[in-house]
């Protein structure tokens, strides 16, 4: 068994109905129970500004699923929410990210856990400490610590 954290994020077509939804979603994962849901969070884009707010969210899992198997999971959820990938870091109906996966740091082609831009990013950081204020990044130290090295505007909890 291992608890994970997996990262939402949606700026189309009712962003907050596709979290809420996607939340939900989790729960019915085999081999895999909902721990617990942060609040949902706006924020300004990182990355091209010529684009809607986001609506984020963090969601807290016990599985018994290997991460690459979990992630192939959150891809289905991502294609049943009708996610294109078009444009690099454009807007989106529904990105689920697996941010941490226990204490294991994954390096493979097709997975990178704690995720890469984990430490730069205010919009996972603060649902991330919501859920669970002393957590540590794998590698990286206390999420407290990262969030207070990041300046700018921090997500507003809705
Ligand atoms: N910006 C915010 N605020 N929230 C996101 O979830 C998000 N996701 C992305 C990019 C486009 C990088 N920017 C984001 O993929």
């Amino acid at each position: 068994m291992a608890i994970a954290y997996i990262g939402l994020g949606s700026n189309l077509d009712d962003p907050e109905a596709h979290v809420q939804a996607a939340l939900d979603e989790l729960g019915d994962i085999p081999q895999t129970r909902l721990l617990n849901k942060s609040s949902l969070y706006r924020s300004a884009p990182v990355g091209p500004q010529d684009q809607p707010d986001f609506i984020n969210a963090v969601a807290q899992v016990e599985t018994s699923m290997q991460a690459d198997v979990l992630l192939g999971r959150l891809l289905e959820i991502e294609d049943r929410h009708g996610r294109h990938r078009t444009r690099h870091w454009g807007p989106r109906t529904l990105d689920l990210d697996l941010l941490l996966y226990g204490n294991m740091i994954i390096n493979n082609e097709n997975l990178t856990v704690p995720h890469p831009h984990i430490a730069l990013r205010s919009f996972v950081l603060c649902p991330l400490l919501e859920l669970e204020p002393l957590i540590e990044v794998p590698g990286l130290g206390p999420a407290r610590a990262l969030l207070e090295k990041l300046d700018g505007g921090l997500p507003v909890r809705i």
